[in-house]
């Protein structure tokens, strides 16, 4: 316990302005037995509700700044993106980042499926970055802004680089449109990815069908982001949705623009005819052994599981439903995946929404660590070290 302290205090003076929060790498569910003495008294671990929120109380790193990024190296991280001006549906998803982290607070310990414990693996460090700096009032702005916190939290130094010299990055939106960002970060550190694409809208309306008649500005929102991802060359043709059960705009024109952009559909009730087994046959012989960005759309699953969200579709999945699938989906190489539109403010008292988009992190965070992937700098370097 002491040593915890005296540790934080001498990294905290480091001549890095601005605070700090309290070191979580400690943390532990369980509560300690103490002696009466006051020296016992423990203060530091033994909390979930300790400190401030961050995403199931891993360590905050502000992955912004040169100096602390520098000195707290990380593998995998957390990145808030709080933006919700690009919806075609109710607002509030900027919130979804705090709602998350709130969601979160009782992550943690051994997992009874998997026997794994996340936040204690053999090799990766997992830290929160908090949230990227985002304007509310230009979206074109927030979005550059958005790129630029993927590009400079992706190009940090890996802390275990034996295993990679790139971290990889999990998402916490925002709206939809927040993917955008994050697929241009991880083409410059991987290439072109397949996206698995958990939602219940297919979201590659072209831009000029859905907002773009308004204007440019608006074509680039929540429902047209994977169709710029596919013309801005980002991700391959091998890439599918899952749980997909809103109306189209146009019945072939949209079928046929989402085959172009490189979309194949499972749809909600598909499970129904091929169980979840089939589900996840499917997405898995889509991708095959391409890497893979995983985007949940927290309204893949039904309003019942999840009411807080913008633009709700009845005839849904469950959350145990998503979850399984979702944890079926292990041995893929996952270099990035985020869970977006979640807007808590239409959550219910019991946070319905905000606990199913945490447990949904989990396991997103579990599938990057079972599989270390390699990045283009990692290849680069290879190649370096082998030739004479
Ligand atoms: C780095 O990863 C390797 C491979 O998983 C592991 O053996 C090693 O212990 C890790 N190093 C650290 C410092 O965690
Ligand atoms: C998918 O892309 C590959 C090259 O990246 C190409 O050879 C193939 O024809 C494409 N398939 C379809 C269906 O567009
Ligand atoms: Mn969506």
């Amino acid at each position: 316990m002491k040593s915890t302290l005296i540790l934080s205090l001498i990294m905290s003076g480091g001549g890095v302005a601005g605070w700090e929060f309290p070191p979580k790498t400690d943390y532990t569910p369980h509560q300690h037995p103490m002696s009466d003495g006051e020296e016992d008294v423990d203060i530091i671990t033994g909390s979930q509700f300790r400190g401030l929120t961050t995403f199931g109380n891993l360590p905050y790193v502000n992955c912004f700044i040169d100096a602390e990024a520098e000195t707290k190296p990380y593998d995998i991280a957390i990145l808030g993106a709080p933006f919700d001006t690009s919806v075609t549906g109710r607002p509030g998803a900027r919130f979804g980042p705090h709602g998350i982290r709130v969601g979160s607070q009782r992550l943690g310990g051994v997992d009874i499926f998997s026997g794994e414990d996340i936040f204690h693996n053999d090799w990766a460090t997992i830290v929160d970055c908090g949230d990227a700096t985002l304007t509310w009032l230009d979206n074109n702005v927030a979005l550059r802004q958005l790129d630029k916190a993927h590009k400079v939290a992706s190009s940090r130094r890996a802390s275990n680089t034996t295993v990679s010299h790139t971290p990889r990055i999990l998402t916490l939106g925002g709206d939809h449109t927040t993917t955008l960002s994050a697929l241009r970060s991880t083409f410059e550190r991987w290439g072109a990815v397949s996206v698995i694409h958990f939602d219940s809208h297919i979201d590659t309306w072209r831009p000029d069908v859905l907002g773009g008649g308004i204007s440019d500005y608006a074509g680039v929102n929540h429902g047209t982001f994977l169709h710029i991802a596919h013309e801005e060359g980002l991700i391959r043709n091998t890439s599918i949705h899952a749980g997909i059960r809103a109306p189209l705009l146009h019945l072939k024109g949209d079928l046929k623009n989402d085959k172009k952009c490189g979309f194949d559909i499972v749809t909600a009730r598909d499970l129904d005819k091929v169980g979840l087994d089939g589900i996840i046959g499917a997405i898995k012989k889509r991708v095959g052994d391409s890497m893979v960005y995983i985007s949940v759309d927290i309204d893949v699953l039904d309003p019942a599981f999840a009411p807080a969200t913008g633009t709700s579709e009845p005839g849904g999945w469950s959350t145990r439903e998503l979850l399984t699938i979702i944890d079926g989906l292990r041995g893929l190489k996952v270099i990035g995946a985020d869970i977006v539109e979640v807007a808590p403010v239409y959550d219910n008292p019991g946070e319905t929404t905000i606990l199913a988009a945490a447990q949904v992190g989990l396991s997103l965070l579990t599938l990057m660590v079972d599989v270390p992937v390699k990045s283009i700098a990692d290849r680069q370097m290879e190649k370096k070290l082998s030739s004479p």
